[in-house]
């Protein structure tokens, strides 16, 4: 069986939940959980599985381990059919990792920097290097890129066109993180705050964190 290691709570681990529970997959893995405040990414058997020392990550039943959201993503997509998150035809798959793209430069990366550098973050012991002034930096750029996703959904109902993509799952990350970090979405991008909304109703986004009890981590 696949395992995805990961932390229940997480921004980036309910992106790969979110897409799990979208493509119906959730019986195809099993969830090891690894602790972020204890800093168990950043230990050298981690590090082994991911070089990048973050979460979540894809083990493969035959010992191969993918990193990165959108890699794992582009993985189920591959493994099994509906719907398709990363785009069918060549247009749709270059719009999809566009917006995915822009989602996290403008927005969730940007708040997870500004987690990490402005606020205590994970802590003394996990946090080792802070730069205040850059991540309250970040922090605008988030606000900045909660605007662009306003206007972008003022003119589609999706974040990459007509259908729900991986694009939309990063805007959703990107919005989780910063309700956890008490950022709230300008009163005047009511689009965006709408469209949050019926995200939220989705199971795959309302169950994320709860879809399934993670085992004990085996790191
Ligand atoms: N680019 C990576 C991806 O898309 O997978 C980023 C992953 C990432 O930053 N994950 C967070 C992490 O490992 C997990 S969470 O904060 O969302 O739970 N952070 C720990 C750290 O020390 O950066």
């Amino acid at each position: 069986m696949m395992k995805i290691h990961d932390w229940r709570t997480g921004p980036y681990p309910a992106r790969v939940r979110i897409a799990l529970a979208e493509k119906n997959l959730q019986s195809q893995v099993r969830f090891v959980s690894v602790d972020l405040r204890k800093g168990e990414h950043k230990t050298p058997e981690f590090l082994a599985k991911n070089y990048s020392g973050t979460l979540p990550v894809l083990e493969l039943e035959d010992g191969t381990f993918i990193a990165e959201c959108t890699a794992i993503t582009e993985y189920l997509d591959a493994f099994a059919g509906a719907p398709v998150l990363t785009g069918r035809t060549a247009r749709e798959k270059g719009l999809i990792h566009m917006m995915n793209k822009r989602a996290e430069l403008e927005l969730l990366d940007a708040i997870s920097v500004y987690f990490h550098h402005a606020t205590p973050g994970l802590g003394p012991d996990v946090e080792i290097y802070q730069n205040a002034e850059w991540g309250f930096r970040q922090r605008d750029k988030a606000l900045r890129g909660m605007h662009y996703f306003d206007d972008i959904l003022q003119r589609q109902p999706f974040v990459a066109g007509e259908a729900f993509s991986m694009a939309d799952i990063t805007v959703i990350g990107g919005l989780i993180f910063a309700g956890l970090v008490k950022l709230p979405v300008p009163a005047n991008c009511e689009t965006l705050q709408a469209w949050y909304g019926r995200m939220q109703e989705r199971p795959s986004v309302k169950n994320r964190v709860t879809m399934s009890e993670p085992a004990k981590a085996s790191i």
